[in-house]
């Protein structure tokens, strides 16, 4: 049995699971540590956000320069904790942090720019009525282990941008990407303390959960509820994206090549541990048989191993050491209920820790592979009838994080794309609007609470403001005391005239 990193006297020990190596040792930090970081961070806030739009996007903006004039060492840090592969580290974290800076430097101000509304009510005329965004103060952000740049780093810069300090819990088993990216931004002209990582395990996340304004937290269902329930006892708000099981929908008319490829691509890429990918697919009858065989070709021959540089291996490690076990005990349970292995199948200890690249067909959802988010290097094929039953299949989950439809008639694949149960369905593609962060991305169902990206991906780091402003008015309303038969009278006609005069059925 796979154990997660072991406290020891000096901290948490950080592993390269690719090569099984202790790299570093970070503190664990326990409440009263996670208490003076609050602490700091709530007073380095005001300064921050005093500093404006375009004083923060400045150095937002510097941060992004950084990150792309140090992309190497960037790399060789995630690729050292998390095991994944170069390649995976490069178009993935890089592509994907260097956009979000800029982006968010250029969008705070728009999405969070007051917003004049008229309002529909007669009894309002004249007044100035306005939405505005503050931000709330300190956010907390958790993050996990998969994408450490991507997913735990990533949701500080809108935090950031709005104007907020942030305390970055980053998983146990990756914070060196955390740390090293918040040296960065100190080194961009950061106020000291308006970012800070907070270094332990679980303990260490409660305790940021009680003392932050607001959590936007990444990770499993499991822990996003206790995060939610802890998080209940202060009101604070949180923002959670949690596990997927995310189906691929190939129908007959499909380009079969193109499907497949996406199919290897998508459901091993990161070594599986993607939160938005393919891990089932459900395939249309008349195109079953050569699907899966080009599927089963392209995944056998993958490469797999520790990765030393662009190009030299496809499939990384298996990054969180728990994870190895979950991925056997699908495999091994579909195997036992009489799912047929293709390719792969096993769990591979050289040096370091690896699940070989898997296919699984004969599978149905009595079968966990099928139903839990297995989050390794497998991907499960079902043959279906039609598009109606592959639907029901897709839909058939306690998940809805993402989902994609693969057809030549782009009409009909929209049309079912809006019949899934999910935040987020791509046509004749996947994962792909994860990279567009104008589009809020957020899960349905056991996935999740509210979204990254988007205005609602900044408006949550903020507590709104209604604002009226009245500038001419009579001395005393018609409506105030004292109340008089007459003026009752006249306002309850006005209500008829108003609304009393729709069409009924
Ligand atoms: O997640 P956890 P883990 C899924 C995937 C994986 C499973 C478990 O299926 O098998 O989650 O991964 C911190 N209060 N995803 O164990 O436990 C913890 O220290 C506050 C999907 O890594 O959810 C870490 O920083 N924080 C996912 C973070 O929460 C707590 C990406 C996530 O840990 C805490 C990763 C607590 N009580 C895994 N307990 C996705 N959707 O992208 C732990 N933490």
């Amino acid at each position: 049995m796979e154990q997660e990193p072991a406290p020891t006297a000096e901290g948490i020990a950080v592993e390269n699971p690719a090569t099984g190596e202790v790299i570093a040792t970070v503190p664990l930090m326990g409440e009263e540590d996670v208490r003076e970081l609050a602490a700091r961070a709530r007073a380095a806030q005001p300064a921050w956000e005093a500093l404006g739009f375009d004083g923060r996007a400045r150095i937002l903006r510097r941060a992004q320069k950084w990150v792309v004039d140090h992309a190497d060492r960037i790399v060789e840090t995630i690729v050292s904790e998390t095991g994944k592969t170069h390649d995976d580290a490069v178009i993935n974290e890089i592509g994907y942090g260097a956009s979000a800076f800029g982006f968010w430097a250029k969008h705070a101000p728009g999405y969070l720019a007051d917003e004049k509304v008229r309002s529909s009510s007669p009894f309002l005329a004249g007044r100035k009525l306005v939405i505005r965004y503050r931000p709330v103060g300190v956010v907390g952000v958790i993050g996990p282990w998969n994408y450490p740049l991507t997913n735990g780093f990533g949701d500080c810069i809108p935090a950031l941008a709005a104007g907020n300090a942030v305390v970055l819990k980053p998983s146990e088993v990756t914070p060196l990407t955390s740390l090293l990216l918040a040296g960065a931004m100190r080194e961009c002209g950061l106020p000291e303390d308006a970012l800070i990582v907070a270094t332990g395990d679980g303990r260490t996340g409660s305790a940021v959960v009680d003392e932050v304004d607001m959590v936007t937290f990444t990770g499993s269902t499991r822990t996003g509820k206790q995060v939610m329930t802890r998080a209940a006892r202060t009101l604070t708000p949180v923002s959670l994206e949690l596990g997927g099981k995310d189906p691929m929908i190939v129908l007959a008319d499909a380009d079969v090549e193109r499907a497949a490829n996406a199919a290897a691509y998508y459901s091993m890429q990161n070594g599986g541990q993607t939160c938005i990918s393919v891990e089932r697919v459900y395939v249309e009858a008349p195109i079953y048989d050569s699907f899966v065989d080009k599927l089963t070709r392209k995944v056998a021959a993958l490469r797999q191993g520790a990765s030393s540089g662009p190009g030299t291996v496809d499939v990384g490690a298996v990054t969180f050491p728990p994870q190895l076990d979950i991925v056997s005990r699908h495999v091994e349970e579909a195997r036992a209920a009489g799912a047929r292995v293709l390719t792969g199948g096993s769990a591979r200890r050289d040096g370091g820790r690896f699940y070989e690249p898997t296919v699984l067909v004969d599978v149905d959802h009595s079968m966990a592979c099928m139903t839990e988010e297995t989050f390794g290097p497998t991907v499960g094929v079902m043959r279906v009838r039609d598009a109606e039953e592959a639907v029901q299949l897709a839909n058939d989950s306690e998940y809805g994080l993402s989902a994609s439809v693969w057809t030549k008639d782009v009409a009909r694949g929209e049309e079912l794309a809006r019949r899934m149960e999910a935040g987020a369905v791509c046509v004749n593609d996947a994962q792909l609007n994860y990279l567009a962060l104008e589009l809020p991305m957020g899960g349905w169902k056991a996935s999740g609470l509210g979204s990254r990206h988007g205005a609602p991906g900044i408006r949550k780091y903020c507590r709104q403001q209604s604002l009226l402003v009245t500038r001419f008015a009579p001395r005393r309303d018609l409506y105030m005391y004292p109340f008089r038969p007459r003026t009752t009278k006249l306002m309850s006609t006005a209500v008829k005239l108003l609304y009393g005069r729709g069409k009924r059925d």
